[in-house]
C-alpha cells in the first residue's frame, strides 16, 4: 500500500467501504466483486508505476473507465487493484486538418463529440452512456450504438494508441495519421480486448466532418413481424439511414414509465425510429417522403417526422429510455445478440418462442439497422434457482437459434465476465487457443484483468 501511494500519492488509493463498493460494481446486473484497493492515477507514467508494482507483487490489476459496461469487463473479479482512469480525462488535441483527435482514456465520450462539434468535425459512435462513459472503456470494448449503422463501431475509429503493459512498460501502437500498414496492426488487436492485454491510456481518433442536417422518422407498426421485416425492405430499397432502431410495445411501455411518449408509439406493437443525415436538407425530406410513399406497402401506420432539434430529442429518448427502463423492470439478464439484418424478423420470433418455451419474460430493442437485438430475460417473480436455470437455458437456445443464423453472441457489450462461457459458441478451439497465446505474450502471468473474454479451460 505504502509503495501505491508513493507511486500515485495518497489521495489517490482508496481502501474505504464506500470507494471499494462504489468500484466493485458496474451497470451488469447486479453483480458486485469489491476490490481491495481502488487506484485513482493521473498520467500514463503513474499507471506505469502502478502496473510494475502490481507485477512485481503479482497482484491482478482490472482497468475501469466509466463504469457503464454490460458484460462485467470492469468488474474485479479477482480482487486485486482497481485501476480507475478517470484522472487520465485531457482532450490533448483536435486537429482539424487531419481530423483527429488525440485523447486522454478518461474522456467521457459526450464531451469529446461536443468538443469536436464545436469546430464542425464529427465523432460517431454514440452508446446509450454516452454521457458518462469514457473513450478508454468505449475502445476496450468496442462499443457502439444507434449511429454504427451508418458509421461503424468504435474501432472504425480508432487509429493509434497509448497503454501499459502488464509489466509496467508503456508503448505506443498505429500513429495519428489517417493511413497505416506498417505490420501487425496491434491497435485493432487491443480495441475490444476489455483491458485483458494492456492499459489503455489515450488514443488517436479519426473524425469526420458533421452532417450540416438530420431527419430523425418514425414508423409505428401494428405488428411486430412486419416492423422487423420492414428493416431489411428499407435496406434492400436503398436507404442508407445513419441509424435504423427498433422498439417492441414492452420496451416502449418500459420508456414510457421514464419519458413522454406520444400515443400513437405507446400504443403501436412496434416502432422503427430511423434517423438520416447529410449535409442538404432537402435531400432529406426527399429521402422522408420516399419512405413516408411505401409505409403502407411496409405495414407502417404512419410515418411520424422530427426536423426541429427539439423534435428529434424528444423522439430519440423514447429510444435511449429503453435500456434503462427495462433495466429497472426486474432483475434481469441480456443477450447482445447480432443475426444478419434480413434475419432480424425470424430472430425476433424465435426469442419470444424460446422464452416462452422457457416461461421467462424477454424484452426486446436495438440496432435493428445493424442486426443487433438485446434480448433482455427478466427474472419477474422467479424464486433465485429457478430463474437461473431458466435464463440459461433460455440463453443457450437463444445463442444456438443465433448461430444458425450465422449471428454471434455480442454486438457491442463484449465478451467481459458475464458472457465467457459463450464465446465458444462463436469462436473455434484453434482461435481461442491463438487468443491465449496472444494474451501470454502481453501478460505471461495474467495479472491483468483476469477471469475476462477467455474461458478458464484453455
Ligand atoms: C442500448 C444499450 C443497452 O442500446 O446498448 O440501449
Ligand atoms: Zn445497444
Amino acid at each position: 500500500m505504502d509503495s501505491l501511494r508513493s507511486a500515485v500519492g495518497a489521495d489517490a488509493v482508496r481502501t474505504d467501504d464506500a470507494s471499494l463498493d462504489k468500484y466493485g460494481r458496474d451497470e451488469t446486473e447486479d453483480l458486485h466483486f469489491p476490490p481491495s484497493v481502488v487506484v485513482l492515477p493521473s498520467s500514463q507514467r503513474e499507471v506505469a508505476a502502478v502496473m510494475g508494482l502490481a507485477s512485481h507483487e503479482q497482484v491482478p490489476v482490472t482497468p475501469r473507465g466509466g463504469g457503464t459496461g454490460l458484460s462485467g469487463g470492469a468488474l474485479p473479479v479477482r480482487g486485486g487493484i482497481l485501476l480507475s482512469l478517470e484522472r487520465l480525462d485531457r482532450i490533448r488535441r483536435i486537429d482539424p486538418v487531419d481530423m483527429i483527435a488525440e485523447v486522454e482514456a478518461g474522456v467521457v465520450t459526450a464531451h469529446l463529440q461536443e468538443e469536436v462539434e464545436l469546430q464542425g468535425l464529427f465523432y460517431p459512435p454514440d452508446p446509450a452512456s454516452r454521457e458518462s462513459c469514457f473513450i478508454g472503456g468505449n475502445i476496450a470494448e468496442d462499443s457502439a450504438g444507434p449511429r454504427s449503422c451508418k458509421y461503424g463501431t468504435t474501432r472504425h475509429f480508432v487509429l493509434g494508441l497509448e497503454a501499459v503493459l502488464a509489466d509496467g512498460t508503456p508503448i505506443t501502437t498505429g500513429a495519428a495519421v489517417r493511413k497505416n500498414a506498417a505490420g501487425y496492426d496491434l491497435t485493432q488487436l487491443l480495441v475490444g480486448s476489455e483491458g485483458t492485454l494492456a492499459v489503455v491510456t489515450a488514443a488517436q481518433l479519426r473524425l469526420l466532418a458533421l452532417p450540416k442536417a438530420r431527419l430523425t422518422l418514425g414508423l409505428p407498426f401494428q405488428r411486430c413481424d412486419e416492423a422487423a421485416n420492414s428493416v431489411a425492405e428499407i435496406f434492400r430499397r436503398g436507404f442508407q439511414p445513419a441509424a435504423c432502431e427498433f422498439m417492441e410495445q414492452a420496451a416502449i411501455l418500459a420508456a414510457a414509465m421514464k419519458v413522454d411518449v406520444p400515443p400513437q408509439v405507446r400504443e403501436c406493437e412496434a416502432f422503427l425510429l430511423l434517423e438520416f443525415d447529410g449535409d442538404r436538407p432537402d435531400l432529406l425530406i426527399e429521402q422522408a417522403a420516399a419512405l413516408d410513399a411505401i409505409t403502407d406497402q411496409l405495414g407502417a401506420t404512419e410515418t411520424l417526422v422530427a426536423e426541429t432539434e427539439v423534435e428529434q430529442r424528444r423522439m430519440w429518448q423514447i429510444r435511449s429510455a429503453a435500456g434503462e427502463a427495462v433495466k429497472g423492470l426486474s432483475d434481469y439478464k441480456e443477450a447482445d445478440t447480432v443475426v444478419p439484418r434480413a434475419s432480424i424478423g425470424a430472430l425476433l420470433q424465435g426469442a419470444h418462442e424460446i422464452a416462452d418455451r422457457h416461461r421467462i419474460r424477454a424484452i426486446c430493442y436495438g440496432h435493428a439497422g445493424d442486426g443487433n437485438l438485446h434480448v433482455n430475460l427478466l427474472r419477474g417473480g422467479l424464486e433465485l434457482s429457478d430463474w437461473q436455470r431458466r435464463r440459461d437455458s433460455a440463453e443457450d437456445d437463444l445463442f444456438a437459434l443465433v448461430v444458425r443464423m450465422g449471428g454471434t453472441v455480442t454486438g457491442e457489450h463484449g465478451i467481459g465476465w458475464t458472457q465467457r462461457r459463450h464465446l465458444e459458441k462463436v469462436r473455434s478451439p484453434e482461435e481461442i487457443h491463438l487468443m491465449n497465446s496472444i494474451k501470454r505474450a502481453f501478460d505471461p502471468t495474467g495479472i491483468l484483468n483476469p477471469g475476462k473474454v477467455i474461458p478458464d479451460s484453455y
